[in-house]
């Protein structure tokens, strides 16, 4: 497999190899030392990535999904439109609550505004944001021109903020200031422990906690909602799908953070176990025998006989519920492999629900995930610098005097940390199979070439490169936005994944298709611009 690899980087100029090289891991059951990979690296300029910006990971990404705020995109009008909607996270408003999910709201920056400033014009839309919709918060986001103009944000801001008497918070978020989304989850993490949680008060029950990391895409986080209230926790707060601005303001409340997608909020995980004491676990609701684990840790964790009872009612009668259809499907999917090219944390997640379903993961990358959610979060303290420290402020938090408080006893902690992912995760290349591929920040080069390679039966990534696999003849399966289906989480959003899966692998249209190369020279260089 290696000089198989080998030959593909070989085409790229020197420098290029070397990097690549750095960002594609074999796995190795019999290395002797854990396999390390490149990551939170920028691309090398010229080869085609499917990244996205820091924009997009505060503003479409952690923000967005929160229905009660204004979230304003200053900047010219294509970075607010093709952040609008695309994402399918969905939200459903109770009582007379403001929605505010299916509006797009922008500056529409135009070329004078480059030149004079953008300033008045991002006030006059907070003005006519208030009068319009009287939001109780405002959340102002920064593209690249502002940032390289210079319009002073945080001051509209609190000018804003004082004068209509609501939160206004600015986040400078330019599309160039991180690495891909990343960057920008970690800018909107920090905003929001800054200025939202831990301002609001309320009494919360006795399983209470937070859904951490899941945007509700296609409908992902009312499925989980469904089981996890079906067994009695009391949900606080979603962090952000489905989520409000004023649930937030309680948070710091809930016992204990469960965190689906790390990369996207681990920031916040950590700085509220800082700041209030709460500790945070990491679990996967993707897959049945994952969803299970993650219940089964759950109840270890508040360790109470009625839990326990609970959980178990509920994961024998959903998979009473979705076992006999889950099985049809697999008698299609078994025996098939997988591509998995996502964001920063579907690719680990997804495989679970692959191996449910007998389908066997042969590559998994992440577009912009760093270091610790492929090998684990151990290699913390050995990464000295990547793509956040220059620009992106690590925000230093302190216990709350008022609110800290700890839920374990040290023992029981002690002994927990052992068995469940407690403020920990062990990431993705350990869980892998022995000769399986972990690629970073692939592109489309590679895309196509490995496709050639690997001949996986299905591939699993985004709207950019989802078209190379089609015309490669492969079945491709969106995973960030679903191609219009979902829920996929949890047990009923199984069976609706292993529909489509066992879909696409029956649709005869893939073996119609000719690849390009079959018919067309590949001419040399072409590749790199
Ligand atoms: Fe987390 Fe996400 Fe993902 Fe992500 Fe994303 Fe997404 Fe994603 Mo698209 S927050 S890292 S920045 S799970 S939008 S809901 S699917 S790339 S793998």
């Amino acid at each position: 497999m290696k000089q198989k690899l080998d030959k593909i980087l070989e085409k790229y100029p020197a420098a290029v190899f070397k990097n690549r090289k750095q960002h594609i891991v074999v796995k190795d059951d019999s290395a002797e030392q854990p396999q390390t990979i490149a990551a939170n690296v920028r691309t090398i300029p010229g080869i085609i990535t499917n990244r996205g910006c820091c924009y997009a990971g505060c503003k479409g990404v952690v923000l967005g999904p929160l229905r009660d705020a204004v979230v304003l995109t200053h900047g010219p009008i294509g970075c607010g439109y093709y952040t609008w909607g695309t994402r399918r996270n969905k939200g459903r408003t109770k009582g007379d609550e403001l929605n505010l999910l299916a509006y797009c709201f922008s500056t529409d920056l135009q070329e004078s505004d480059i030149v004079f400033g953008g300033e008045k014009k991002l006030y006059q839309a907070i003005r006519e944001a208030v009068d319009i919709f009287k939001p109780k918060t405002i959340f102002i986001c920064a593209t690249c021109p502002v940032g390289l103009i210079g319009d002073d944000i945080h001051a509209v801001a609190l000018r804003a903020q004082k004068e209509f008497g609501i939160k206004v918070v600015a986040f400078s978020c330019e599309g160039y200031k991180g690495v891909s989304q990343s960057g920008g989850h970690h800018i909107a993490n920090n905003g929001l422990i800054k200025h939202i949680i831990g301002t609001g008060e309320k009494a919360v029950g006795k399983y209470s906690i937070n859904l951490l990391g899941e945007y509700n895409i296609g409908g992902d986080g009312w499925e989980i909602e469904r089981i996890l209230k079906k067994i009695g926790y009391e949900i606080v707060a979603l962090i952000p799908g489905n989520g409000t601005v004023e649930d937030l303001k309680y948070a710091h409340k809930a016992t204990l953070n469960v965190i689906q997608c790390h990369r996207s909020i681990n920031y916040i995980g950590d700085m509220m176990r800082t700041k209030y004491g709460q500790d945070w676990l990491k679990v996967n609701f993707i897959g049945i025998s994952s969803t299970i684990k993650s219940l089964r840790d759950l109840a270890r964790y508040f360790d109470d006989p009625d839990l326990y009872a609970r959980t178990e009612a509920v994961i024998a009668e959903e998979l009473e519920e979705i076992t006999p259809q889950i099985e049809e499907y697999r008698k299609i999917c078994k025996g098939k492999t997988a591509a998995l090219f996502v964001g920063g944390s579907r690719a680990y997640h997804y495989q679970h629900l692959f191996k449910d379903l007998g389908v066997e993961t042969v590559l998994a990358g992440y577009e912009f995930a760093h270091r610790d959610d492929y090998e684990g979060r151990e290699v913390l303290p050995t990464i000295k610098e990547d793509g956040d420290s220059k620009n992106i402020e690590n925000l230093e938090v302190e216990p709350d005097p008022k609110h800290y408080r700890i839920f374990l006893s040290k023992e029981k902690y002690e002994q927990l940390k052992n068995e469940i992912q407690l403020n920990d995760y062990t990431g993705m290349i350990r869980e892998m199979k022995n000769g399986s591929l972990v690629i970073d920040d692939l592109n489309h080069y590679e895309t196509e070439e490995i496709l050639k390679l690997l001949k996986p039966d299905i591939f699993c990534s985004g709207i950019k490169d989802k078209y190379v696999a089609h015309k490669a003849g492969i079945f491709s399966k969106q995973l960030h936005s679903y191609d219009y289906s979902g829920p996929y989480a949890g047990f009923r959003g199984a069976v609706i994944f292993a529909r489509d899966i066992a879909m696409g692998l029956k649709t005869p249209s893939w073996k119609l298709v000719t690849p390009p190369w079959k018919t067309q020279p590949i001419i040399e260089g072409s590749y790199v611009c």
